[in-house]
């Protein structure tokens, strides 16, 4: 069986997490605890960058979670999350990419104001800048009259970006200000898979003081 390593206010193994229940996939869930599991011997031996998302599948190992996205779409092919023409996989991968690489930095700046680590003004304004202009690209990314980033069909695109956004509120930004991001958000609540990953805010509160204490060492 599948083994999914994880921590549930991990964005990036939320992401693989909803695939595995969106593909309806038999797995088992292996939780770490941030504060020290990822350092363990037994755990490196699968990931030697102590990062979660891991995915152990028979004797393959796989991290990096757009990297086990791509597996689980290869292997288990249906329901697919990546299309077929052109245009639509360098949408995807466009928006799947600016996640990755645009928002965990401004998140950092964001939740060490949070939580009150020392950080530059500038760096917190140019965080906020990020987030805007992130925010407003997926809004005019998505139409008023489709569920989705490609239409009616569930995609890696919302996957990624979905999760990503979804927290963005505990970090204190509004999606106000992005009607079509505010509608497909919703949207996306709606499904079982989404419902069944979101962190409680208990759960969130509690992760603050382990949160700090890995910011202040930044
Ligand atoms: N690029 C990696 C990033 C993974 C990552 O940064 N994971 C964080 C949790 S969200 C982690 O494991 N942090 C613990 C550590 O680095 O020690 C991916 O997409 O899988």
């Amino acid at each position: 069986m599948l083994q999914f390593y994880y921590s549930r206010l991990s964005i990036n193994a939320r992401r693989v997490w909803v695939t595995l229940l969106e593909k309806k996939l038999e797995f088992e869930p292996i939780l770490l605890k941030l504060n020290g599991d990822q350092f363990q011997p037994d755990f490196l031996k699968l990931n030697p960058f102590h990062h979660i998302p891991v995915l152990v599948d028979e004797d393959f190992k796989i991290f990096e979670s757009l990297a086990i996205l791509d597996y689980l779409e290869a292997k288990y092919p249906s329901p697919s999350f990546m299309p077929t023409a052109a245009q639509d996989i360098a949408k995807v991968r466009m928006i799947e990419l600016v996640t990755v690489n645009e928002f965990p930095p401004a998140s950092i700046v964001l939740m060490k104001e949070m939580l009150d680590v020392t950080v530059e003004d500038k760096k917190i304004e140019q965080a906020k800048q990020t987030m805007a202009t992130v925010l407003k690209y997926f809004d005019n990314n998505l139409t008023e009259n489709s569920l989705y980033f490609l239409g009616e069909q569930l995609t890696y695109a919302d996957i990624v970006a979905g999760t990503a956004v979804d927290a963005l509120p505990n970090l204190g930004i509004s999606l106000e200000p992005y009607p079509q991001v505010t509608k497909w958000v919703e949207n996306l609540r709606q499904r079982p898979s989404w419902q069944q990953t979101v962190p409680s805010p208990e759960e969130i509160e509690k992760s603050k003081a382990v949160m700090k204490a890995i910011l202040q060492k930044r």
